[in-house]
């Protein structure tokens, strides 16, 4: 089999950090064709910047990265700052990147990419906020049919939401954003925080990652210590969850995790509950499933993978 082409969309964020080291560390079933940037987590000036660090942390200086979107579709952008410090990779020092920023808007290339591979053959990872994407279908409607598959961090449904009560950060942040993507008719896959709370970096496998001995196991483990206090706080678990990690573990080891393939719906007009995914796990609607959602990981199965994997980096 031949690796999956695929386009990260991301607003780093340690845990998007991780994710992508994932995917470029695992290039027999990983093509990574470009990484656009996202507002998210914290403003656009510093996801596209934090992309680029990790590229060079990486050591695969070659993969472009774009800047996309700085606002959300129709609101005021929100970040998380408090979660993931105010650089957004808080934790480890990483030198400022060298490789250059292309000049090409991250949502152009995402359309031209999608018009210009063959059809079903290129996958959409968005890691942040979905504004980019969302953009990408809006102002080409021809490409959503194109896209092999969505495989996206965001949403929550038996854990419901980190922001707000009721929603997850990356849909809250972009509700209009999720509900385009939502309604595309493009094949998506979901990793709400039901799934990624289970997998959670605890004390024992951080420390794996730090005694890799390696640059990039050492930045992994300073950032997971950063990032776990946060978790550890505000849900008392045992350790960091790593979110979007999920996402490129999943293109690699799809057998790691179980889900349901139901209806997902986008709140977009409360003010109580935007943003929440309306997740019909019980399917009690006749509304058709448009989502693999995501309920189950083998954690062990999935540290051991990234445990590997980051050894080769
Ligand atoms: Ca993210």
């Amino acid at each position: 089999m031949s690796a999956r082409k695929i386009i990260i969309d991301t607003d780093p964020g340690q845990d998007d950090a991780v994710a992508i080291l994932l995917a470029l560390a695992s290039p027999e079933e990983i093509d990574v064709l470009g990484i656009t940037a996202v507002a998210g987590n914290v403003p656009l000036p510093l996801t596209q910047k934090n992309a680029r660090i990790v590229c060079e942390l990486a050591g695969k200086t070659d993969v472009p990265v774009f800047a996309g979107c700085d606002v959300p579709l129709s609101r005021k952008l929100v970040t998380a700052e408090h979660v993931h410090g105010k650089t957004g990779l808080d934790g480890p020092t990483l030198p400022d990147p060298t490789m250059e920023l292309q000049t090409k808007h991250g949502v152009d290339f995402i359309i031209e990419t999608l018009r210009t591979e063959p059809a079903g053959t290129v996958t959409l990872c968005p890691l942040g906020p979905l504004t980019n994407i969302a953009c990408a279908f809006e102002k080409a409607p021809d490409i959503a049919e194109r896209v092999q598959e969505i495989i996206l961090m965001g949403g929550a449904y038996f854990e419901v939401g980190n922001i707000t009560p009721a929603a997850e950060f990356n849909i809250y942040v972009d509700p209009e954003a999720a509900d385009i993507v939502f309604k595309s008719g493009a094949p998506i896959v979901v990793m709400p925080l039901d799934v990624t709370h289970k997998a959670l970096v605890t004390k024992p496998r951080n420390d794996t990652f730090r005694t890799l001995g390696t640059k990039v196991g050492s930045a992994v483990a300073e950032m997971t210590d950063f990032f776990e206090r946060f978790d550890k706080d505000k849900y008392g678990s045992a350790g960091a969850p790593l979110h979007d990690p999920c996402v490129t573990a999943y293109l690699i080891r799809p057998d790691l995790f179980t889900g349901r393939h139901i209806n997902v719906e986008i709140e977009i007009q409360s003010e109580l509950t935007l943003g929440m995914t309306v997740a019909d796990w019980w399917g009690v609607t006749d509304r058709a499933p448009n989502a693999l959602f995501i309920g189950d990981v083998d954690s062990d199965g999935f540290f051991d993978l990234l445990t590997e994997r980051l050894a080769r980096l």
